[in-house]
């Protein structure tokens, strides 16, 4: 039987605190990345991690690159913070397809949380909301079956009026639902990549961002581009059914 490969390359965006770490190791199956409630806590640089599973279908390999990025500032997120998280997470990755997950925490959620994502989405312009699927952790405080009903009276019209492509996460959830959840986020990529004909996220389509943007876009591409060819590149250690941490950023 011919194998057919998968390959899912996720960069995790959000505030600070919001369960970015959680939702990585939720994703590999692992604790790979270190989370607030674990010893370490606060993610610091960006890290890569990858898994490589074998087993929702006979002859079938997945593999899944998650890329968990430091928060945003509580207070002050700034557009220089998000431009480097961006460019640093996204550029290494050309030119393949990537999806930006942006994580939001449900339980606690305010308006500075949507002004942020709001931001965001600004930041990058138009293009931005095709490749980004919105995720909520703390899906075990919602008690409802229908989560957009929930979700709408908690949060009220406004998030649903920039972004429809969401999804609800419990990060403390058995192993069997966080498959089944991390399931659900493939297949809500591979809308991504439909939509986007799988033309993969560049940097050239932020032209229509302002003059601005685009020169320290520009420039902090070639930095990472820099840093890139300086650096030796490490082996990956890949390891079918287990995720491997790779490499920090
Ligand atoms: N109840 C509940 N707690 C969660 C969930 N997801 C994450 N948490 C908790 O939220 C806290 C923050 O999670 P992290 O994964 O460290 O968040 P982060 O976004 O990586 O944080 P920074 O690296 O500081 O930006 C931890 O105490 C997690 O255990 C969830 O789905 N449900
Ligand atoms: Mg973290």
């Amino acid at each position: 039987m011919a194998v057919s490969n998968e390959h899912y390359r996720i960069i995790l965006l959000g505030k600070c605190g919001s369960g970015k770490s959680s939702t990585g190791n939720s994703l590999l199956g692992e604790d790979n990345f270190q989370t607030a409630s674990g010893v370490g806590g606060v993610t610091m640089e960006l890290q890569r991690s990858v898994a490589v599973q074998k087993e929702r279908k006979e002859g079938q390999r997945r593999t899944i690159e998650v890329t968990d990025t430091p928060g945003f500032s509580e207070t002050k997120a700034t557009t220089q913070e998000m431009v480097t998280t961006v460019v640093k997470s996204a550029t290494v990755y050309r030119p393949e397809f990537i999806t930006f997950v942006y994580v939001m925490k449900f339980n606690g959620y305010t308006r500075h949380d949507f002004l942020m994502y709001k931001r965001f989405l600004e930041t990058f312009g138009p293009d931005m909301i095709r490749y980004t699927i919105t995720l909520f952790t703390g899906g075990d405080y919602l008690k409802r079956k229908n989560h957009r009903d929930e979700l709408e009276r908690l949060m009220g019209q406004d998030f649903f009026q920039l972004s429809s492509n969401y999804i609800v996460f419990d990060n403390t959830a058995s192993p069997t639902d966080k498959k089944n959840q991390t399931y659900r986020l493939l297949d809500k990529i591979k809308d991504v990549q439909a939509v986007n004909s799988k033309k993969p996220f560049t940097f050239d389509i932020l032209e229509r961002t302002d003059e601005y943007l685009r020169k320290a876009i520009k420039r902090k591409v070639s930095e990472v581009d820099k840093d890139e060819k300086e650096k030796k590149p490490k082996k990956a250690k890949t390891d079918v059914g287990k995720a491997v941490k790779v490499e920090v950023i």
